[in-house]
């Protein structure tokens, strides 16, 4: 079986990151042929430092690394040195339908949120297509947010397939049954996000244990309640009791069993040893990948060769379909 997933290298990746990502990489790839694309292309659809995306890609691969990907068992690459992607990318654009990138929440969101808003904003989900598709990938594993494309990146092979004669794999999404939708910790109805939420509600994998305890015992919850009792109309509750399954592996049954009756101070005061305990190990780890740029570089130069190799049969099948003369 064949997994694909893409994860962002600008900005500081988060606990939903972790939670909706990371975890299900690590998970996932003892079930198959793995593809870890750090999509690096993605990052410049909105304002970013050049100098910044540099030293993030080699950032984000220490943290896959450090998180439990293991580079020889999968393929862990930076899609700006696979150029098919690219090429996939515009290739592709041609059964992609402007309506339906029009349709796309996430370009709603941020496009609000800027005055410059770059026409890569809009066409990225057919990049994001052009990632998955090029593997013949079957499987995806992502957090909910990104459904919608995937949904979009289905429908893209759909109509290639039909136009063109059956070339891709339709793949198909697997969201984590628990953490799939990390909340922000002081606006639990919004995502917890890298992009749109507060600094104070996003834990980040890279923050020290003091600061992921502050950030926790100020989550919004509601006053004078006790756990169990709230977990059904307040998401700042739940959001608690999920982040704490995450970081434990209990069900929610088990959580509020033991916080049944109990105030949020103590509830709270676990929920924050349990996330520094699992983050505590990841942080240390990727120190000690990250102090090796060269050996960093290495790793990625060969897992971009592996890559290379395996995109390029599927885009020349692309081309001849599509009735390029080729050199
Ligand atoms: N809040 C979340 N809960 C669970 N999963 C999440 N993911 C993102 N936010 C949550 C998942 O993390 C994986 C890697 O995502 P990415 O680094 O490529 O960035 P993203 O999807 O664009 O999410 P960010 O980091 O929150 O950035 P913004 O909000 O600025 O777009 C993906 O599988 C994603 O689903």
């Amino acid at each position: 079986m064949r997994i694909f997933s893409g994860i962002q290298p600008t900005g500081a990746k988060h606990l939903g990151n972790y939670s909706g990502g990371f975890r299900q990489y690590a998970a996932t790839q003892a079930e198959g042929d793995a593809f870890f694309c750090i999509v690096d292309l993605h990052s410049i659809t909105v304002d970013y430092d050049p100098e910044a995306l540099r030293s993030s890609t080699y950032d984000l691969f220490a943290l896959l690394l450090a998180a439990g990907i293991d580079p020889e068992r999968s393929t862990v690459f930076a899609q700006s040195h696979v150029t098919a992607h690219s090429e996939a990318a515009w290739l592709l654009s041609a059964v992609t339908s402007y309506g339906q990138l029009g349709r796309m929440t996430q370009f709603k969101d941020k496009s609000e949120q800027r005055e410059f808003v770059s026409a890569g904003l809009f066409t990225y989900p057919i990049l994001m297509a052009g990632d998955i598709l090029l593997y013949q990938t079957d499987l995806v594993p992502i957090g909910d947010d990104q459904r919608q494309h995937l949904e979009l990146a289905r429908d893209v092979a759909e109509r290639f397939n039909q136009r063109f004669g059956e070339t891709f794999r339709v793949p198909e999404g697997r969201f984590p049954e628990i953490g799939a939708r990390i909340m922000d910790l002081q606006e639990p109805e919004r995502k917890m996000s890298t992009t749109g939420g507060t600094p104070q509600g996003t834990v980040l994998i890279a923050d020290p244990p003091q600061t992921v305890r502050k950030k926790i015992k100020s989550a919004v919850t509601d006053s004078g309640r006790d756990v169990r009792h709230d977990r059904q109309e307040k998401p700042g509750v739940s959001n608690l009791i999920e982040i704490m399954s995450v970081a434990t592996g209990e069900s929610f049954a088990d959580i509020e069993a033991r916080y049944d009756g109990a105030g949020y101070g103590p509830f709270k005061s676990d929920v924050a040893d349990a996330v520094v305990a699992l983050l505590d190990p990841i942080r240390e780890r990727y120190r000690e990948l990250r102090a090796d740029e060269q050996a960093l570089r290495r790793l990625l130069a060969s897992g971009a060769e592996k890559a290379r190799e395996a995109a390029a049969p599927t885009l020349e099948t692309v081309y001849e379909r599509m009735g390029f003369t080729r050199p």
